[in-house]
């Protein structure tokens, strides 16, 4: 099975994939396009050969077949792998888990545009003047601070519903966006948002980016150059 990928340093959707299957150990081949959106070029290529979305993250069986978009690659992975624990166990935690990551999937548009991921820098100063102009991002992480804070009390954590979880994954970006930009949380949602910084699936990833060193002009609002 081979997983489709972005660059690691801004790949968010990308990451919540990678983080998944590396965190229950699921052996899977990362296949790295590095966002070049120009026409001709190998993410060109390649891309629209394996998804109609013209996106990743993308799954490519051996078979040829093709899963695209996070949450049924989630689903996906979850269907084949009966063995983890993938979603929680129990119910209703399985369901508020799923409420969460649709929510994730669908929501949170101003953290997602104003605080775009790159793991490489730290952006004190824009997230101190943001977390100050900006209500829209201060409303998003507020409510992502309740729904981490709410989860966080019914399990006991670290993680969401305890152990490492789907959903957990699909906070990991937003954990580094946190992290990156300064952003100010409750005690409860900054122990869960270094537990996910530290979890070995997330460093890693962390790890392949720094040593990425690109520059996608694109996913750079905030800096002219590397
Ligand atoms: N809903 C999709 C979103 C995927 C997505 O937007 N991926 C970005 C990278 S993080 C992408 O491929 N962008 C390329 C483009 O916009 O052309 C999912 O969950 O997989």
């Amino acid at each position: 099975m081979k997983l489709y990928i972005g660059n690691k340093n801004y790949s968010s959707w990308s990451m919540r994939s990678g983080v998944l299957l590396a965190a229950f150990g699921i052996p899977v081949d990362e296949v790295k396009l590095r966002f070049d959106f120009s026409e001709g070029s190998e993410w060109s290529r390649v891309i629209s050969g394996i998804t109609p979305t013209k996106r990743v993250p993308v799954i490519v069986e051996d078979d040829g077949f093709t899963v695209w978009d996070t949450l049924a690659i989630t689903e996906y992975i979850a269907d084949r792998h009966p063995e983890h624990a993938i979603w929680p166990r129990d119910v209703k935690a399985r369901a508020r888990a799923r409420s969460l990551c649709a929510e994730m999937h669908a929501g949170f548009m101003r953290l997602r545009t104003v605080c775009p991921m790159n793991i490489e820098v730290f952006f004190p100063d824009v997230g101190a003047r943001l977390w100050a102009e900006d209500e829209a991002l201060r409303a998003d992480v507020a409510r992502l601070d309740a729904a981490w804070s709410d989860a966080l009390a019914g399990s006991g954590g670290p993680f969401l519903f305890g152990a490492f979880s789907a959903a957990d994954a699909y906070f990991a970006p937003v954990a580094v966006r946190l992290s990156r930009f300064g952003l100010p949380v409750s005690e409860a949602a900054a122990a869960y948002r270094d537990a996910l910084l530290a979890h070995p699936a997330v460093e890693d990833w962390v790890a392949d980016a720094l040593r990425e060193q690109d520059f996608i002009v694109e996913d750079e609002p905030y800096r002219k150059s590397r």
